[in-house]
């Protein structure tokens, strides 16, 4: 069946059940999002007719399975308009995709004295690996602040931050939490007057919104596949070329080298470079499929759908007593955080849950920005492209239920 918005439910078999007799109201989103019937064929199609290891046979099945596998990649590469195939490399996920940049650039480029500029509102993910590079190179950490509920970075002290001692500056493109679609493109452009690499975590904008890498101008991108109708296990570090070239591998084994002796060996160019071992071919050709699948519905039309219904959600949630609605009051991605006073996000959570409604209550990898903003968790409602108006109704009608069972919001 190609994507069509029309009847799009009937295209994600999860979405046809009951949870605790209700029919479920998927609004968890931003940690994983469903996978359609085209992703879930495409492979069983794979697994059942191509499988085999890539790269390294002359049989038939394996010159299938890497066409397959460099055929996704190069659906990626149109995806977010890389200008070669070689800049896609397949990770496990962000997270993989940021420890690989931290590990081989950051040990290769950075120094003590060196700083790592990052915001404050990044995931752990784009937090904890530079962390631990800075603490291996002697480089510090500095934060471009957030403005506060609004959950805008305060671009107005980007240039008190964005010193010439910085060498790399990583940022989210949309926070998890906040739902803040931060200027990616500005960014970029501000640190590439300075000489500065970027980093671009694209994990909660990327199956969300079109995604041009070369009009952004960052140096490197990442993304998880699940979060985009993809499977997990599968995702994708973008770098522009000649950085990759001149980056040392993150990870020695097969597939990445040229030639091997007793004591030393020659490195393969990107992507092989970074692709030590056997790749997880299957699951990048489901990524390459969920990729035809957001291009079918429109990643503009995605934008708009996502949108609108979170800025819906935030608006109707607003006229609940008691509420504290976290992330801007404009536009903004997919996704809503809120707190009731006296009640924890978790119970609100548990209390959803007996409506058939999955949100996400916690930190959501967020730490730092929780005590920023004087929090220790929030509720997250988070949408995609499945999602309908009347779930806003039921979540509104399960918080009104909350609120008066723990009395809260005076
Ligand atoms: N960066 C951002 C902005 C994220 O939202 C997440 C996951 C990651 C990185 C890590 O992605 P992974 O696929 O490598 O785990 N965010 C969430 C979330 O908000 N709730 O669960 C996972």
């Amino acid at each position: 069946m190609p994507p069509t918005w029309d009847r799009i439910r009937d295209q994600f078999p999860i979405l046809d059940q009951k949870v605790n007799g209700r029919p479920l109201v998927y609004l968890d989103n931003a940690a994983t999002t469903h996978k359609p019937a085209s992703v879930i064929a495409a492979l069983d199609r794979f697994y059942a007719r191509d499988n085999s290891n890539v790269h390294r046979g002359l049989h038939a099945l394996s010159m299938r399975a890497t066409d397959a596998y460099e055929g996704a990649r190069s659906r990626v590469k149109t995806f977010i308009n890389a200008a070669a195939p070689e800049e896609i490399i397949f990770t496990r996920g962000t997270t993989e995709s940021i420890n690989l940049v931290a590990a081989s650039w950051g040990a290769a480029n950075l120094r003590k004295g060196d700083v790592i500029l990052l915001t404050e509102m990044e995931h752990h993910s784009n937090l904890v690996p530079w962390q631990l590079v800075a603490q291996r190179t002697g480089a510090t950490l500095r934060y471009l602040p957030v403005t506060g509920d609004d959950g805008l970075l305060d671009l107005a002290s980007l240039d008190r931050v964005l010193t010439p001692e910085v060498k790399l500056f990583a940022f989210t493109h949309v926070s998890n939490t906040l739902g803040t679609i931060n200027p990616a493109a500005e960014l970029c452009a501000r640190a590439r007057a300075l000489g500065v690499t970027t980093v671009v975590d694209a994990a909660q904008s990327v199956g969300h919104m079109p995604l041009d890498v070369q009009a952004m101008g960052c140096d490197f991108l990442a993304f998880s596949g699940h979060k985009m109708a993809s499977v997990t296990g599968i995702g994708v570090l973008y770098g522009r070329r000649a950085l990759l070239d001149a980056m040392p591998p993150w990870q020695g084994g097969g597939g990445m080298i040229s030639s091997v002796d007793f004591h030393e060996s020659r490195w393969k160019p990107s992507p092989e470079r970074f692709e030590a071992g056997t790749p997880n071919f299957g699951d990048a050709v489901a990524l390459g499929a969920s990729c035809d699948f957001l291009d079918g519905l429109g990643r503009d039309e995605i934008r708009r759908h996502d949108a609108d219904l979170a800025m819906e959600a935030r608006d109707r949630l607003s006229e609940l007593p008691g509420i504290r609605i976290l992330g801007p009051g404009g536009e903004r991605g997919g996704l809503v955080s809120f707190a009731f006073s006296g009640v924890h996000a978790h119970d609100v959570v548990t209390f959803a849950d007996e409506d058939g409604i999955a949100l996400r209550g916690g930190h959501h990898c967020n730490q730092p920005l929780m005590r920023r903003l004087g929090l220790t968790s929030t509720v997250r409602a988070s949408f995609y492209v499945y999602n309908e108006r009347r779930e806003i109704d039921a979540l509104v009608d399960s918080m009104r239920r909350t609120i008066k069972f723990f009395g809260a919001g005076g």
